[in-house]
């Protein structure tokens, strides 16, 4: 393999700067992903990542990586289903709606805050997920929470700390 390096100083004053531009050129905002994940019986999925920091205006994208079930992602908004408010006041809830084996959803959160979702029909389950468009600019919630989630996601003030939080299977 060349490295760029080696070929700036053998392409000379052109080839490199051409080299150099490409980086700007073809910089996109890289797409995050959420794999919706389940083990081998279905008796356990889950989000992985579980907990996300993320910039506002970034694109998050759930993927069904689970040949077993169908999942979606789901705001805690009383939009759907009368769920409680667990997302930023003012922020628009989301569904991505069922997402077969290999399909995506994506979305992209533009108020800082903490976002806590569900899959519909793993709620029960404990299939929740937990964002932050950080900096974070408040404590935690202490809104409704159901029981099912209680102890499944980790703190805002973690999720800030280690950014990406995976929970093993
Ligand atoms: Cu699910």
């Amino acid at each position: 393999m060349i490295t760029r390096r080696a070929l700036l100083r053998a392409g000379g004053g052109t080839v490199g700067l051409a080299l150099l531009a490409l980086p700007l050129r073809t910089r996109a905002e890289p797409v995050i992903e959420i794999a919706m994940r389940g083990n081998s019986d279905g008796s356990k999925v889950w989000f992985d990542p579980v907990g996300l920091l993320v910039e506002p205006g970034q694109t998050l994208r759930w993927i069904n990586r689970d040949p077993g079930n169908a999942h979606t992602s789901t705001a805690f908004h009383p939009a759907n289903g009368g769920h409680a408010l667990r997302i930023p006041n003012g922020a628009a809830p989301w569904n991505s709606d069922y997402l077969l084996p290999d399909q995506s959803f994506d979305l992209r959160l533009t108020t800082f805050g903490v976002y806590d979702y569900f899959c519909i029909p793993h709620e029960e389950a404990g299939m929740v997920g937990r964002i932050v468009v950080g900096p974070l600019d408040r404590g935690p919630s202490d809104r409704d929470w159901p029981e099912t989630a209680r102890g499944q996601l980790p703190t805002p003030e973690e999720i800030v700390r280690r950014k990406v939080i995976r929970r093993p299977p």
